[in-house]
């Protein structure tokens, strides 16, 4: 299984930059197709408190539903990135 898994939409513009970040870290990621509907987005909405994508999880650093594609980048810099410790 691979360290992170996002939850994401093909051509989401957010999705696809966190896409980005995680090929540039060279992060393994499993990805998980959200339906259209938001009505039908029930494991994301489980997982992150709302329907909205990208998510990710990474239960290795307890992240369990992370949204917001800023947010997202951000703590994969921090904690996989040159910033990390
Ligand atoms: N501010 C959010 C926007 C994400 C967003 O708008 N995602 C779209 C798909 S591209 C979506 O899931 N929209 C439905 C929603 O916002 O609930 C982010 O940067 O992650």
């Amino acid at each position: 299984m691979a360290d992170i898994t996002m939850y994401e939409l093909p051509g989401c513009p957010y999705c696809a930059k966190v896409r980005s970040k995680l090929d540039e870290l060279e992060i393994e990621y499993d990805t998980i197709e959200v339906p259209r509907s938001h009505d039908d987005r029930t494991e994301v909405q489980e997982v992150s408190g709302q329907t909205g994508v990208p998510v990710i999880v990474d239960e290795a650093n307890g992240i369990d539903g992370m949204s917001e594609s800023d947010d997202i980048v951000e703590y994969l810099e921090e904690t996989y990135g040159s910033g990390a410790a």
